[in-house]
């Protein structure tokens, strides 16, 4: 490979914001299974038929058979994969040998369909964001650890660690008057009950393409999420209270109401990024303002038109009254949009998200996830990047059932860390509760407004 080759695979291997999700790879895999079921069935009848048997030994199924690495060399893919973590594991065993990709996926049992294995040997790249989806359902098989499984653990692991990750999301800013998109009476749920948007999905609310074709949506709703008078929470300051006693690696936050700086923490990394800008939505032009420049527009349910987009406009209209130039280049530099920086489904993360996963990796000692239901990747992804020894406690009002947490404190977050600051002797905003309820023998434990409707069935108990 040339130095630029070398330079384009490396990035792409570090990219942890690929577009192929989850449920991309279970339809991958159905096409695949259907292909091979069709082939099976083709096969059996040629088996009956006599004057199409011939055909049998050369069949094209023999695509299918898996296990072309040796199981060690498999296994000693998977312990790099966990213990030196995705990037790194990539690194060592695809960039020397890209064509291994497809080996690795067929190794590790994934079928892929036949369209995709041809063009796969002129490419092998494309089958690299299916290697890495493969690689990261691996890697949220984490395993809870066995001996950190109540509120002392907890505690005892806040007061000894020195670089703990806070990663969170909207529920720590529902005391502040915002709601989340997922709760019961949050943002979802009031864009399904008020039903007077077309939206197919109301996640499509965030959605980059919904926007371009129709930003008047967007702006008749942001002004109700548009964070203007709103101030921190007792758990925005507990995460600063971190930060102070000098533990804070780093504070991952999906929120994008700017409430982290407003608390004084520093050491955050606003990873869908927030409102404290705007940029035009025309490539050409992608100029930036201070958010506030479009507050107003926001507040009274207007779309914030760009500044430099018109000036171009008029420039060139009074050029066309002169020139009677052709209108071929005002196609899409016409009206270009203000949108808020903040990152809609199917934008890019910022890459400050990337850099600081990657340096933060070998250091976290601990990963308090507070105020989020894990759901929007590829921040809920952020845990299978770090090492699975590291000791991960949830502070939410709901558990979180797809990835193993070594202990639960369910509740709302403020007076859980109320009564953490309490025992930590640390000081707090919020009353510290009275000691929670643990459930049964298990690491989970309720504090108020802790919603246990799936608890019983759920939740990881511990042996
Ligand atoms: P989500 O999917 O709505 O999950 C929120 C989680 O918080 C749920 O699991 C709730 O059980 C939990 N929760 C609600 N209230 C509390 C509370 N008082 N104490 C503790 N836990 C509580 O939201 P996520 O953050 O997981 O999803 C990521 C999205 C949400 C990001 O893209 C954000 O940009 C987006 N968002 C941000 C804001 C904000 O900036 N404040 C508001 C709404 C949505």
């Amino acid at each position: 490979m040339t130095d630029t080759q070398d330079l384009a695979a490396l990035q792409r291997l570090t990219e942890l914001d690929d577009d192929l999700d989850s449920d991309a790879l279970d339809h991958l895999e159905e096409e695949a299974e259907k292909e091979l079921m069709e082939e099976m069935e083709n096969e059996n009848l040629a088996c009956q038929s006599p004057s199409m048997s011939s055909r049998s030994d050369e069949s094209e199924s023999s695509d299918y058979v898996f296990g072309p690495l040796a199981p060690d060399d498999v296994a000693d893919i998977l312990h790099d994969l966990r213990e030196v973590g995705m990037v790194e594991c990539l690194r060592r065993h695809i960039m020397p040998n890209p064509s291994r990709i497809l080996d690795i996926l067929l190794s590790l049992g994934v079928m892929l369909p036949r369209s995709m294995l041809q063009e796969a040997d002129e490419e092998p790249y494309m089958l690299l964001p299916i290697l890495k989806m493969v690689f990261i359902r691996i890697l949220r098989q984490r395993q809870k650890l066995p001996h950190y499984n109540t509120v002392d653990d907890a505690i005892q692991l806040l007061r000894k660690s020195k670089r703990i990750v806070v990663l969170c999301g909207a529920g720590i800013s529902v005391s502040c008057g915002i709601p989340d998109f997922r709760s019961k009476d949050g943002i979802y749920a009031i864009l399904a009950q008020e039903s007077k948007y077309e939206l197919d999905d109301p996640s499509d609310m965030f959605d980059k393409e919904t926007f371009l074709r129709d930003p008047s949506m967007f702006y008749s709703f942001a002004h109700s999420i548009y964070p203007a008078n709103f101030e921190p929470s007792p758990t925005h300051y507990f995460v600063r209270e971190i930060e102070k006693h000098g533990k804070l690696l780093r504070m991952y936050s999906q929120n994008i109401d700017t409430l982290e700086q407003k608390a004084g923490i520093e050491r955050v990394v606003q990873c869908h990024g927030s409102f404290a800008s705007a940029t035009c939505t025309d490539p050409r032009c992608k100029y930036q303002v201070d958010g506030q420049e479009i507050r107003d527009a926001i507040m009274s349910k207007r779309i914030p038109m760009c500044k430099m987009c018109e000036e171009r406009r008029k420039t060139k209209a009074i050029k066309r009254q002169k020139i009677d130039e052709s209108d071929e280049d005002d196609h899409g530099l016409a009206f270009g949009i203000m949108k808020p920086d903040i990152t809609f489904f199917g934008e890019k993360l910022p890459d400050e998200f990337e850099h600081c996963v990657l340096a933060d990796r070998d250091q976290v000692d601990l990963i308090l996830v507070m105020g989020t239901s894990l759901k929007v990747a590829p921040v809920a992804d952020l845990l299978s990047h770090f090492p699975p020894s590291v000791p991960t406690v949830l502070i939410n009002r709901t558990p979180i059932t797809h990835m193993a947490m070594d202990i639960l404190l369910l509740g709302d977050s403020d007076p859980i860390v109320g009564y953490l600051c309490q025992q930590l002797g640390w000081p707090c905003e919020h009353a510290a509760p009275d000691a929670p309820t643990r459930v049964g023998d298990s690491n989970v434990w309720l504090f108020p407004g802790a919603e246990t409707d799936h608890i019983a069935t759920e939740t990881t108990i511990t042996d």
